[in-house]
């Protein structure tokens, strides 16, 4: 069975997160998702509404999703497809090439992202 790594804030969850993660299920029979930590976010300058915990509960009920663990930093990601055995990486083409050093540890795959629809937008909207 191959499994599928990525990562993400996933704050207010929508259909482009839920898109990418059916996709990502597809390209294997596991999916493991690293979910930013609240310190991370801050690194990422992105300060995420719901805090780690409710974002964990949230990714944890989809089914398209088998496990959750912390991403804290940008170095983690060759140590997690080693620990995991991760057979392919999956991103948002918004991150197209960024991670092309993983290609020396599995397979790496950017996905189109969905158009019309972030987290920025909703929370733009909803201050509105
Ligand atoms: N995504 C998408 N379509 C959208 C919005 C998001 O396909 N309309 C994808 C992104 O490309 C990403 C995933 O959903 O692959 C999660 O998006 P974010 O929560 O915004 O994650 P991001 O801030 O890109 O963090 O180390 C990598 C980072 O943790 C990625």
């Amino acid at each position: 069975m191959r499994t599928v790594i990525t990562y993400g804030t996933f704050d207010i969850l929508h259909i482009g997160h839920i898109n990418l993660l059916r996709r990502a299920k597809a390209l294997g029979g596991r999916l493991v998702v690293g979910l930013s930590s609240d310190e991370f976010n801050l690194g990422k300058h992105k300060s995420s509404l719901l805090n780690y915990e409710n974002r964990k509960a949230v990714l944890e009920s989809i089914r398209y999703v088998d496990e959750v663990f912390p991403e804290m930093n940008w170095d983690q990601k060759i140590d997690d497809v080693r620990r995991f055995g991760a057979d392919v990486f999956v991103m948002g083409h918004d991150w197209e090439g960024k991670f092309d050093f993983l290609s020396e540890y599995c397979e790496v795959v950017y996905l189109p992202r969905t158009a019309d629809i972030s987290t920025t937008e909703i929370k733009n909207s909803l201050k509105a």
